[in-house]
């Protein structure tokens, strides 16, 4: 099972890989975040899995980075504003070769550089540390700034759970979004509904998110794409590329613990502990949404 996905590894890193292979790896990147939250007893299962399939797509079709060179000045920048959701990054970075995938099993112990929220002087390929919500797009509207000042061409992907919604910092930064256009700066909600303690409707709601930044002036997505179809994330992708129009917003539908039926959409599964018997009866959905994935390469 896990060769076919280390020879598409090998075979296609440093190439865009298709929907069905994106999904194939996000399956396998799903799976490989379970079993290291269940190992450590901690972390953030709910949020890194809704956001599978979108950073697999981000960093094995579209992204232009270096691993060898993490610091390369012309690199695509990727903010995880939802900085909790680190093992998802941590579990691309290593796979795309930033690190070694043997680091991933010490995520959160003392002296690892994979700590419970995302460093960029630890860890290689982290392009900013994140952990209180809210700052994301600011500091990824200043990163599209910079490049436009030194006359760069890269992209800026941010990427946000409603939580950072919730932050007054975030509507600061979208009002200056429509103010200032910075360049390929794209704004990806991954709208999966739940949060720490509840729903977004109870915490503070959204709706009608898209209209609220067209509002503001925003160029946003024609549709809310959903987030675990990568064929659809690959089409939100030409629509990047559609026109000249920034800064530009991407809705993506999708399901907070993804992948095991009875965690999903649950608050109660944001943060907890993957205790034993949830872990064995998880993990066999788990390994059968990836060999239908193989199933279908
Ligand atoms: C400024 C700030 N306030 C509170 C928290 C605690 N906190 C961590 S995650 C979270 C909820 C995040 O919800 P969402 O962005 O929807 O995350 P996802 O469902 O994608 O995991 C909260 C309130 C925080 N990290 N930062």
């Amino acid at each position: 099972m896990e060769d076919i996905i280390t020879s598409l590894l090998s075979k296609k890193k440093e190439t865009p890989m298709d929907a069905k292979e994106l999904a194939a790896l996000a399956a396998s990147f799903r799976l490989a975040m379970f079993d290291v939250l269940h190992d450590r007893g901690t972390g953030h299962w709910g949020g890194a899995s809704s956001a599978a399939e979108l950073t697999t797509a981000l960093y094995f079709n579209r992204m232009n980075v270096k691993p060898a060179d993490p610091q390369w000045e012309d690199r695509d920048r990727f903010i995880l504003s939802k900085g909790h959701a680190s093992m998802n990054l941590y579990t691309i970075l290593a796979n795309k070769g930033f690190f070694s995938t043997d680091d991933l099993p010490g995520f959160r112990t003392l002296g690892s550089h994979l700590q419970g929220h995302p460093s960029m002087v630890k860890t290689p390929g982290v392009d900013m540390s994140t952990g209180a919500l809210g700052h994301g797009l600011s500091i990824g509207i200043g990163m599209s700034l910079a490049s436009r000042l030194s006359g760069k061409k890269n992209w800026t992907y941010v990427m946000s759970g409603e939580g950072c919604l919730n932050e007054g910092q975030t509507w600061e930064a979208v009002m200056s979004g429509a103010k200032f256009r910075p360049e390929r700066l794209v704004y990806m909600i991954d709208y999966n509904k739940v949060q720490l303690d509840g729903c977004c409707d109870e915490i503070m709601p959204l709706h009608p998110l898209a209209d609220k930044f067209k509002a503001f002036g925003w160029n946003v997505a024609p549709k809310m794409y959903d987030g675990h179809d990568t064929q659809e994330i690959l089409d939100s992708f030409a629509w990047m590329d559609s026109d000249d129009v920034w800064p530009k917003l991407v809705i993506y539908n999708t399901i907070k613990g993804k992948g095991v039926s009875f965690m999903e959409g649950k608050s109660a599964w944001h943060g907890a502990p993957i205790d034993d018997k949830s872990y064995a009866s998880g993990r066999p959905e788990l390994e059968a949404d990836l060999k239908n994935k193989e199933a279908a390469l």
